[in-house]
Formats: C-alpha cells, sequence, structure tokens
C-alpha cells in the first residue's frame, strides 16, 4: 500500500502541530503506525491522499451514522451557507434543532447547543454544582467525558490509550473534587454514594461506555444509579455525546428506559459538523446564564451550518425503519464476527450494543476499566495493522468504539468479515 503523501503530511505537520495530530488517538501510537491523512469520504468509505480507499467502522468516533457525504446533508450545509456562515445571534436552525433534540430525548425540556462533548460536558457539571451547591463529582474508571480538568483522573479513549493515568497540568485542587469508581460495581457506587463526609453534586456516566471499548451496563445498574441518585439529590448526567442517536432517537435512556437528570449529547447531532448539547430538567437548566446565574457561553453555539447538518441527519435517522435496519445488520455483523473469532481460537470478547461494538481480544468477559485493561492491546495493533492493510479502517486503539453506519450494505460488512477471518489466521501463526 503506497503511503508516500501520507508520510510526507506527517513529517510536515509533526513540525508543526504536537505529535502531528490535532487529537491523540489519530497519531495511531497504541498500534504501531503512523496516521494516513485522508482526502475525501463518501458513504461507506473514506480514502487516503495515496488514493487508498478502505471500509470505514470509525465513523468520525460516531457522528456519521448516516455514512459519510450523506447528500441531504451536504445538501443542507451548501443550501445554509449561501445565506452566511455565522451570525453570533439567533437563528431559526437552532430553534429548529432545539424542537427536534427536546422531542426525541425523553429527559429534555430544555437544551443548551455548544461546540464540542467535551463543552456539554464540562457544562452540565457545572450547572450541577450550581444548581446543587455541592462540589463533588462522580465519574467511573474507563469513562471518557472530553478533556476539561475535572475529568481527566483514570479517563478512557485517548488517556487510556496513551497511558496517562490523568494529565500534568491539571492542578490538584480540582481533580480533588472528582471521584473516579469502577463502572458496573452497584456495591462501592452505592458505599460511594452514601458517604456523608462526601459532598456529592453530580454523577456522570456514560450509560453504555465507548471509550475503554465498549462496555454495557450491567443489568440494574443504572436502575440502581437512578435509584440512588434520586434518593439523595444528587445530579444524574448521562453523557450520551456517542450513545444520543445512536442506539435509538432517545438514546440510551430510550434504550434502557432510564431517564437522567441532564443528559450531553455531541456527534451525531452535528451530522460531522461542531455541535455538542447539554439538556434536561426545566428546573435545572432554567439555572443557565442568562436565565440563571450559572455562566456558559460560546461564540460558535448555535452554529446555522452545524444545525443545519444536524437537522438533516435527524431527518433521516426519523425515518421508519432506521434503526431496526441498523440494529438489525449490526447485530448480524457482530454474531458473525463472533463465529470467526471462534473458528481461529483467538481469545476475543465480542461486547456490542446497537451499532456500537469493541472486539477486545480477551478471553474473559470486559465488563469494566480493569478487565478491559486485561486486554491484549499488542494483539488489537497486529489486528489493526492487517485490516487496514486489507482495506478496513478500524479505531486505531483496543479501547475505542467501531460503529457500522446506514451506509454498510450487507456485502461491504461480508467483505470485513472475510479480512477478519484472515487477520484472525494470521493472529494465531
Ligand atoms: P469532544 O470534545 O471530543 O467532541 O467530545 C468529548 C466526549 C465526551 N463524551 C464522550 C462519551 C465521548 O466519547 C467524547 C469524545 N469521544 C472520543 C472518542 N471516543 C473523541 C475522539 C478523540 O478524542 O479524538
Amino acid at each position: 500500500m503506497k503511503t508516500e503523501l501520507s508520510a510526507q503530511l506527517f513529517t510536515q505537520a509533526k513540525a508543526l502541530i504536537p505529535g502531528g495530530v490535532h487529537s491523540p488517538v489519530r497519531a495511531c501510537r497504541s498500534v504501531g503506525c503512523d496516521p494516513l491523512f485522508v482526502s475525501k469520504a463518501s458513504g461507506c468509505t473514506i480514502t487516503d491522499v495515496d488514493g487508498n480507499t478502505f471500509l470505514d467502522f470509525v465513523g468520525s468516533w460516531g457522528p456519521m451514522i448516516l455514512g459519510h457525504a450523506h447528500p441531504e446533508v451536504l445538501d443542507a450545509i451548501r443550501q445554509t451557507a449561501l445565506d452566511g456562515t455565522s451570525f453570533g445571534a439567533s437563528s431559526p436552525l437552532e430553534v429548529e434543532l432545539a424542537t427536534q433534540v427536546c422531542a426525541a430525548v425523553p429527559s429534555i425540556d430544555m437544551v443548551r447547543f455548544v461546540s464540542s462533548g467535551t463543552e456539554a460536558t464540562m457544562s452540565a457539571i457545572r450547572l450541577a454544582r450550581g444548581y446543587t451547591g455541592r462540589k463533588v463529582v462522580v465519574k467511573f474508571d474507563g469513562c471518557y467525558h472530553g478533556h476539561a480538568d475535572s475529568f481527566l483522573v483514570k479517563a478512557g479513549s485517548g488517556v487510556i490509550t496513551l497511558g496517562i493515568p490523568g494529565s500534568p497540568g491539571v492542578p490538584d485542587d480540582i481533580v480533588r473534587n472528582t471521584l473516579s469508581i469502577p463502572y458496573n460495581d452497584v456495591a462501592v457506587l452505592e458505599q460511594t454514594l452514601r458517604d456523608p463526609s462526601l459532598d456529592v453534586a453530580c454523577v456522570i456516566v456514560e450509560p453504555v461506555a465507548g471509550n475503554m471499548g465498549v462496555v454495557a451496563p450491567k443489568p440494574g445498574f443504572l436502575r440502581v444509579l437512578r435509584e440512588l441518585t434520586r434518593e439523595l439529590d444528587i445530579v444524574l448526567i448521562f453523557d450520551e455525546v456517542i450513545t444520543g442517536f445512536r442506539l435509538a432517537p432517545g438514546g440510551a435512556q430510550e434504550h434502557f428506559g432510564i431517564l437522567p437528570d441532564l443528559t450531553c449529547l455531541g456527534k451525531i447531532i452535528g451530522g460531522g459538523l461542531p455541535v455538542g448539547a447539554y439538556g434536561g430538567r426545566r428546573e435545572i437548566m432554567s439555572m443557565v446564564a442568562p436565565e440563571g446565574p450559572v455562566y456558559q457561553a460560546g461564540t460558535l453555539s448555535g452554529n446555522p451550518l452545524a444545525m443545519a447538518a444536524g437537522l438533516a441527519t435527524l431527518r433521516v435517522v426519523r425515518r421508519p425503519g432506521f434503526y431496526e435496519e441498523l440494529n438489525e445488520k449490526s447485530a448480524w455483523f457482530g454474531a458473525e464476527l463472533e463465529k470467526i473469532a471462534a473458528r481461529s481460537s483467538v481469545p476475543t470478547t465480542l461486547n456490542r450494543v446497537g451499532s456500537m461494538m469493541t472486539c477486545f481480544f480477551a478471553a474473559d468477559p470486559v465488563v469494566d476499566y480493569a478487565s478491559a485493561l486485561r486486554a491484549d492491546a499488542a494483539r488489537y495493533g497486529q489486528h489493526y495493522r492487517q485490516m487496514l492493510a486489507g482495506g478496513i479502517w478500524l479505531a486505531p486503539s483496543q479501547f475505542e468504539a467501531a460503529f457500522v453506519s446506514a451506509a454498510h450494505s450487507r456485502q461491504h460488512l461480508q467483505q470485513a468479515l472475510d479480512l477478519a477471518e484472515l487477520s484472525f489466521k494470521k493472529l494465531m501463526d
């Protein structure tokens, strides 16, 4: 596979940009190769600057549920751009998208748009602290909520991949108010939330974790979390930046029937453009400036192009049968992958919820951060490189999710399965 132009660009990039990338996981360090530079993408394929085309299972880390360059999304962006790209003032599209989000997500009465998932989650915990007057944020090991200071303790996603247990530059007196406990452990959860010495403002959780690889909540985990936080007047925040409009129109909270107090969204609601959102109960959201005292602002919040791309995306996902078809073919794909792994005797565990999944190179179940870290990341790296050479674009980390999109046909998925079978065989050589 020719990679000369990517190599040249990477050399240039490293002189100008830290690590040569604008987000650490893209550097592909944990999978032992240099990043390829993308020139274009369409449907379920992505093409690099050297002309190599791949079947894409990253989907820009979740936003591209329709596939890339969907004609309705492109038309919406194109038409909107003709009337200008940013006003720094209110415009009709932000009201329309707010209407769609509030109608689709069961727990959201009011919503505020921002420009990234990180902005959404950092604003949500500030709001929870302002609403309760308390300080402590409880999160879960292996869950990643973006790179705001308060979250960088035992985070998932890029931090696991880079092996940074937190991060330099985060003052102790910030992370002193963040407690990270094991995911799926109701005993530790109850003990923590009932600890009278703790002044817990909120719990933030990925209702399906995607950033230690995909890890589903054990039966009852979310219910107990909801019951305890309600009993103790602790704000429950679902970080649905990945799961929002991925698992269902109403995200994980619709999928599991558990309603949080606040929800963070991102990725899909921007249709590939920069959008994040946080929303929830009116009595909490009305605390946000200028209606209330909790300050949050953003130059490009509600950007018309991003709103238009998000609206076009939600129009398509709302069509009858969209999720049924996506989830059915994802289930088929996951089941076939499990059969291939079993035939190849490569120790793997497949965790899948809807169209998000992770094939862990681990023999035992992966139910939390500690068990995820027992996966063989080096073997994942070998698999990654073999699949890339065969034309399959996977997440460059064992601790991320793979996504199936509406643009993946059964033929595309079968092509990926055939290559996975070859790759597994090589892993056992
Ligand atoms: P952004 O600030 O990257 O838009 O969103 C942060 C975020 C918040 N919450 C969840 C559940 C998330 O998954 C993310 C970001 N996801 C990662 C991939 N797992 C983004 C990829 C990257 O960091 O480059």
